[in-house]
């Protein structure tokens, strides 16, 4: 591989940034309709929660594989787990638990919350409380098995989206909503959705869609702060059950905004892989560097700095619109741009080769927007020396 990367770089195809690139006569109509913008990839990931990915609190411990015993089935009995990582509500996930509610119906109480909250380890209010109340900023999503007259409890074992540590039903989002006795003793599938794009929190039991609200809840809830913890709460007062939650999973999106984000990035790199700069995006028929892309472009210096016998391609790639000839011009200039910036940032250029291939390499359909959109992009390759 490195030899093939030499043979590359004494090709003539290749060759050194030069002022030449920058007299190009000025942009052609063609040229405002290739948008090049580079948005933010987004991947899904799945976690396998563990147990040890939770902090327990109260009486919570350890029952099984994958579960917890929130509460003893006593008086005042209150626990909770928190998820130690936080979460990130600009985007997406998923979660399935199982709750297990206890055996004892009429006599059965309190209920289990799942909590969003900024801080971890925070238990509120026993009893009615389950474990929820006083916690603000917060939303909390309820199995209420007890009725409390005053908080507007239906009689029947019911669901809620709460907010702000209120159990009461006057003052929550969405709910409540009656559901059959669930204190039989028997594990329940539970799942939250939250679609960061439609902001609906959706709550499903036992495989059906029982609730649903769609709000800012990053805005009106958390003051614009979209990163949260995540907690089960759980309690007993005067009459009581034994609670548990069983983790089943946890699925969510993360955005790597850069190249450099990814943990995998510099190991590919170092290989010679070709990898795309996620953040670089241009205006419409604009060579500029826009601020969005400084950061990812100071790492690429910063690994630049660190290997410092590195030389690097910038390449340059627009998608099939327009003419030909203007879209390898446009790349070359874009790539240019880029190099341009290593250089005010302290790299020689003679460790920077640049090179616009205008359309030639498509890594996506250019039938398809979102195709087009992946393949208007500026991509980096790293040439090591010779051994
Ligand atoms: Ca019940
Ligand atoms: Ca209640």
């Amino acid at each position: 591989m490195l030899i093939l990367f030499f043979l590359q770089l004494a090709s003539p195809k290749v060759s050194f940034l030069n002022k030449r690139r920058m007299k190009f006569a000025l942009p052609r109509i063609q040229f405002f309709l290739i948008l090049q913008i580079l948005s933010c990839q987004v991947i899904l990931a799945q976690n396998t929660v563990r147990l040890s990915d939770f902090y327990p609190a109260g009486d919570a411990i350890v029952q099984g594989s994958n579960c917890f015993q929130l509460t003893h089935d006593r008086q005042w009995s209150s626990g909770s787990i928190w998820y130690k990582e936080s979460i990130d509500l600009s985007s997406s996930f998923d979660m399935e638990l199982e709750l297990m509610l206890g055996r004892k119906d009429r006599a059965g109480a309190d209920g289990i919350v799942f909590v969003f909250h900024p801080q971890r380890i925070r238990v509120g209010y026993a009893g009615e409380g389950m474990g929820f109340a006083g916690l603000v900023p917060s939303i909390g999503i309820e199995v209420d098995t007890w009725e409390n007259t005053h908080l507007l409890d239906p009689a029947e074992d019911h669901i809620a989206i709460l907010k702000n540590g209120s159990v009461a039903h006057y003052n929550n989002l969405a709910g409540p909503i009656k559901i059959d006795n669930i204190e039989d003793g028997r594990n329940h599938k539970f799942r939250i959705n939250w679609d960061a794009t439609t902001q609906e929190l959706a709550i499903y039991l036992d495989g059906r869609k029982k609730l649903a609200v769609r709000e800012n809840i990053v805005k009106t809830i958390f003051g614009g702060q979209s990163k949260v913890y995540w907690g089960i709460t759980s309690a007993t007062g005067k009459f009581n059950n034994q609670q548990n939650v069983c983790l089943k999973k946890l699925v969510f999106d993360i955005k790597i905004e850069n190249l450099f984000d990814d943990p995998r990035a510099k190991p590919k790199l170092l290989s010679g892989e070709i990898a795309s700069l996620k953040s670089v995006s241009f205006p419409s028929g604009r060579s500029n560097i826009l601020p969005v892309s400084f950061k990812e472009l100071d790492q690429l210096v910063a690994f630049l700095k660190q290997n410092p016998n590195l030389t690097v391609e910038i390449a340059g790639h627009t998608d099939s619109s327009g003419d030909n000839e203007v879209n390898r011009k446009i790349s070359q200039r874009r790539a240019d741009a880029v190099a341009n910036y290593l250089k005010r940032k302290g790299i020689s250029l003679r460790r920077v080769y640049t090179r616009g291939y205008g359309e030639e390499f498509p890594i996506a359909s250019n039938s398809t927007e979102s195709g087009r959109k992946k393949n208007r992009r500026v991509a980096i390759r790293v040439f090591k020396p010779l051994p």
